[in-house]
């Protein structure tokens, strides 16, 4: 392009009009980039990611997959190491990692959990049969208690541990290393404090606590912060009809792989309708610990003194641990809709 000459009064009035067009693209420029600046604030909120590592008992019962899946779709957390607990080590590990591969998110590293009583495997076994842990692009971490130690220890920000079945490589990691509970904070879904399972009016001893009773007492005994779901809330989520049917029919390949692990998980429960799988979940009470882990508005939180009992009870003491408990559901169809809304993609 050539530019005008300012030799002239045409060329100086031409001259002038480049400038008036020079200037109005420069202020266009400007407005745009502010504007755009201003947009990508607005329409982008910073989000702070919480490090968490997820202590689970997957592949007993499905509500674990579910909450692997949420937890995967929560961009508030920061998912640093899954560890399968309570026995079973290489069968939680396989399904941990071929979750994980096929959700794209290899770069989370697999800890191999305690090789403690249950052995062998569960109900998801199917889903696994080909999978070779070896073959997991990611890291695999085959002394899980010390992974989750070290990442703990060298966490710049305090960890949060979502626990969501016995905890006996909780137990065997404060054993082995007690500061870890001055860098983490504990949040799992343990206990029956006023209601039992399916709302029933008195408390039990809740599986994941009765498995492993001293392993959640050495747990309540540490100086953290302990929040948990018992049956109380996390018991009375299902999903059903239209919220169900969302997540069933999703394309998503970590929700159509839970839906498929939840069809295997129900060929081995012969007392249930083969078709159960197209109609609603089970009991989703694990990704309730998730939701914790990232906030607790649609629960009633109550701060209240618990001692775990050697048959496995969460029982009201004065002289127990101070513990937040998600006692009650503020909004359960809220909690719902977010989960589903997580699930599927549009929240
Ligand atoms: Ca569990």
């Amino acid at each position: 392009m050539t530019l005008p000459s300012f030799a002239n009064p045409a060329a100086a009035h031409s001259s002038r009009h480049w400038l008036a067009i020079c200037l109005t693209l420069f202020w266009l420029g400007l407005t745009f980039t502010t504007a755009s600046a201003r947009a990508a604030q607005t329409t982008t909120p910073k989000v702070t990611s919480i490090p968490v590592i997820l202590d689970t008992d997957i592949g007993d019962d499905i509500d674990d997959t579910w909450a692997l899946a949420l937890l995967l779709k929560s961009p508030e957390l920061d998912l640093k190491l899954v560890v399968g607990d309570y026995g079973e080590s290489q069968y939680r590990a396989c399904l941990l990692a071929k979750l994980l591969e096929r959700s794209g998110r290899s770069d989370v590293p697999v800890g191999v959990g305690l090789d403690i009583a249950p052995q062998g495997e569960g109900r998801q076994a199917a889903w696994v049969k080909d999978y070779e842990l070896k073959s997991y692009p990611g890291k695999i971490q085959t002394n899980g208690v010390q992974a989750i130690i070290d990442t703990v220890m060298n966490s710049t920000q305090r960890v949060t541990l979502i626990c969501i079945g016995p905890v006996p490589n909780i137990a065997e990691a404060l054993k082995r290393e007690p500061r870890i509970a001055q860098h983490a904070r504990f949040v799992g879904m343990q206990g029956s404090v006023r209601v039992g399972y399916g709302g029933a009016k008195e408390p039990c001893a809740e599986w994941n606590v009765k498995a492993d009773p001293k392993a959640l007492q050495q747990v309540f005994a540490a100086p953290w912060d302990i929040t948990i779901t018992p049956l109380d809330t996390c018991g009375l989520v299902t999903l059903t009809g239209e919220k169900y049917k969302q997540v069933r029919d999703s394309t998503d390949r970590t929700i159509t792989d839970l839906i498929a692990n939840y069809r295997i998980w129900l060929t081995k429960e012969p007392t249930v309708a083969p078709d159960l799988a197209d109609q609603h979940s089970s009991t989703l009470f694990d990704p309730v610990a998730v939701y914790l882990a990232i906030r607790p508005e649609l629960c009633v939180m109550e701060k209240v003194s618990l001692r775990v009992t050697d048959d496995g009870f969460t029982v009201l003491d004065p002289q127990g641990k101070q513990v937040n408990v998600a006692a009650k559901w503020k909004d359960l169809g809220a909690f719902e809709d977010f989960l589903v809304e997580r699930l599927t993609g549009k929240h």
